[in-house]
Order: C-alpha cells, then sequence, then structure tokens
C-alpha cells in the first residue's frame, strides 16, 4: 500500500443532499433547527481554529494538557499499531499522540476521519513528512451515518477527541458508542474526549467570547446556506446566543432573529419566515460527569479503564475496552 490513500464514503452530491435534507426539515419545524455540521465549510473550520486559540475558550487548551501528560501511558496501555481519529480536523493534539506510539515502535497504521477533504490532507501531509514509516488512510466520511472503517492491523485504537460528543443527543450518543463497540476486537480501545460540567459563567464565556469569534462562527451556518442552496439571509439580521441548559447539562448555541424577516431558499423553492425574536438552534454541546460517562460507555459494553483530568479538572480524557 502506497503510503497515502485517501477514500471518500462521502460523494460530494450526497453532502450537497443532506444540506438540503437538513435545511428543508430543519428549517420548516418549530423549534427550527439545524445540525452543527455544516458549520465546517472553509471558513467555519478557519473560524473554529481561532475559537480554540480565544482566551475563553478552554477545551482545547484543557485537553491537549492532559494528552500531552498522558501520551506515553496511553501509548502503553494500548501498544496501538492503528490510530483511528474520528473528526480528525487539523490532527493538531493527536501529534502527541502519534509521536508517543511512533516511540514505542508500535505504530504503523493512521486512519483520519473528518468530512473535511482539505483538512485531511494538510494534516497527512505534514504528519508523513515528521513519520514516513507511517502509513496514513485518510477516510472522508460523516461517522454519524456508521463508521466504515478500512481493514487495519490491530491492536486499533481509536480516538474521539475535542468534546465532539457532546454534538449528539443522548440517543444519538448510546448508537454511536455501540457503533464504535462493534468497531472494536479484545485488546482495541477507545480514547474519548468529554469536556465536563462546571460553573455556567465560565461555560457561557467559552461559548460567547468577547472578541464575538464563537458569533461569527455561529453566523457563518446562514453563509454556507446562501452559498450552497442560493439563499438570501442577513447573518446581521441574527443575534448570536447561547446558553447553559442546567437540565440538560449542555450549552445551546442559537440564532435569534432581531425582527421579523422572511429569507428565500430559491433551491428548496422554500421562504422560511422568523418572527422577531425567534431563534434557530444551531448546536447543543452536552458536558459530562464522570458516573454518567462511565454509565454510558457501560452500556455500551466498554469499560472504562482509565479516568484523566487536567490540572483545574475542567475537562477529562477517558480510556475504555471491550
Ligand atoms: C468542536 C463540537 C467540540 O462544542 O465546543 C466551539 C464546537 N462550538 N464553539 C464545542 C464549538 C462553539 C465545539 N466542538
Amino acid at each position: 500500500m502506497s503510503p497515502f490513500a485517501l477514500t471518500r464514503t462521502l460523494p460530494a452530491d450526497a453532502t450537497a443532499a443532506a444540506l438540503r435534507a437538513d435545511v428543508a426539515t430543519g428549517l420548516t419545524r418549530t423549534p427550527k433547527e439545524l445540525p452543527p455540521k455544516w458549520f465546517y465549510d472553509a471558513r467555519g473550520s478557519e473560524l473554529f481554529d481561532e475559537i480554540t486559540r480565544l482566551p475563553e475558550y478552554y477545551p482545547t487548551r484543557a485537553e491537549r494538557e492532559i494528552i500531552v501528560a498522558r501520551a506515553g501511558e496511553i501509548a502503553a496501555a494500548t501498544g496501538a499499531r492503528t490510530l483511528v481519529e474520528l473528526g480528525s480536523g487539523s490532527s493538531e493534539k493527536t501529534r502527541h499522540l502519534i509521536s508517543a506510539l511512533a516511540a514505542r515502535n508500535s505504530l504503523d497504521h493512521y486512519v483520519p476521519v473528518d468530512v473535511s477533504e482539505s483538512a485531511l490532507t494538510g494534516a497527512a501531509e505534514s504528519l508523513l513528512a515528521d513519520h514516513p514509516a507511517l502509513t496514513v488512510h485518510a477516510l472522508v466520511a460523516d461517522f454519524q451515518y456508521g463508521l466504515h472503517l478500512p481493514a487495519t492491523p490491530a491492536p486499533r485504537l481509536l480516538a474521539f477527541l475535542g468534546g465532539t460528543i457532546g454534538n449528539l443527543r443522548p440517543k444519538e450518543r448510546s448508537a454511536f458508542f455501540a457503533a464504535v463497540r462493534a468497531e472494536l476486537a479484545p485488546g482495541d480501545a477507545l480514547l474519548l474526549g468529554t469536556d465536563l460540567v462546571k460553573d455556567e459563567r465560565t461555560l457561557v464565556r467559552a461559548y460567547d467570547d468577547a472578541a464575538g469569534v464563537t458569533a461569527a462562527f455561529n453566523k457563518n451556518v446562514l453563509t454556507v446556506i446562501n452559498r450552497e442552496l442560493e439563499a438570501d439571509f442577513d447573518p446581521d439580521a441574527f443575534d448570536h446566543v447561547a446558553l447553559w441548559d442546567a437540565r440538560e447539562e449542555w450549552i445551546e448555541m442559537r440564532l435569534r432573529a432581531r425582527g421579523a424577516l422572511v429569507a428565500k431558499i430559491p433551491a428548496l423553492d422554500l421562504a422560511v419566515h422568523f418572527a422577531a425574536g425567534e431563534e434557530l438552534r444551531t448546536e447543543i454541546s452536552a458536558k459530562f460527569r464522570e458516573p454518567g460517562v462511565r454509565a454510558e460507555l457501560a452500556a455500551a459494553g466498554l469499560e472504562t479503564t482509565h479516568w484523566w483530568t487536567d490540572e483545574e479538572g475542567r475537562f477529562a480524557l477517558s480510556l475504555s475496552v471491550p
């Protein structure tokens, strides 16, 4: 096999069809809602990178702290020959993990999985420069439609970092963990990043930063719809809203119409009406507690063997086995 292969399980027209379907259903129901994956066009991915460097957005730094501190332990516990990374993006934090696994001479395959092809090829190029012996098999895929992983050498370590699991609702999470469990054989493991419940002020500030980067990121979904579906949303006609739902223990991002408005979406032959103050939910980002994470994983047949947090206890990384 060549050191780099890229497989698309997600044809470009499937993405377009999924966006049309999500917009058609999400903007005609009450309350209005869109899935967060549509934030991430080139501009959205850039804005997210900017978010990870904001003083208020602690999850990326907290998780990096844990990975740097524990990479050697993770490598020793798993001895992984294959690292599969779901939602790999730019693979920035994974590099520490890859270096630790490579230092033990165990790792020979890296399988980054992401919806963004440009993120995958860019990350693979720089990784291969540092680890020429590594076989990289990048997968352009949306893992919410199942994980069609290539056959690679065991043991396999499946990493799902960044707290992205929090974008899924409890039912979607249990389906996701079941799909992960089905991919794991004895000796394999799951490395999961989860943001933790903490004081409301810290949480809300992380999703409503002073510089307005998260607001721009949130409104970018309207720009994506304008471009892909020839719609005429005015992003400035909406306010960015971030709120903590204490009962569900998740952050919600919404776009609130400043006044009554109508947006036309010709590609769907649709006119979407917003009342003044009406909100469109664009993301949930669930926060977790240790017993809850362990229970959800156990329900899928995964036993959590390690639970690590950063010094301040803001974020957790856990290792689980079938
Ligand atoms: C990439 C899903 C982990 O939920 O914190 C950041 C996305 N949204 N700021 C998160 C996000 C607003 C992020 N995840």
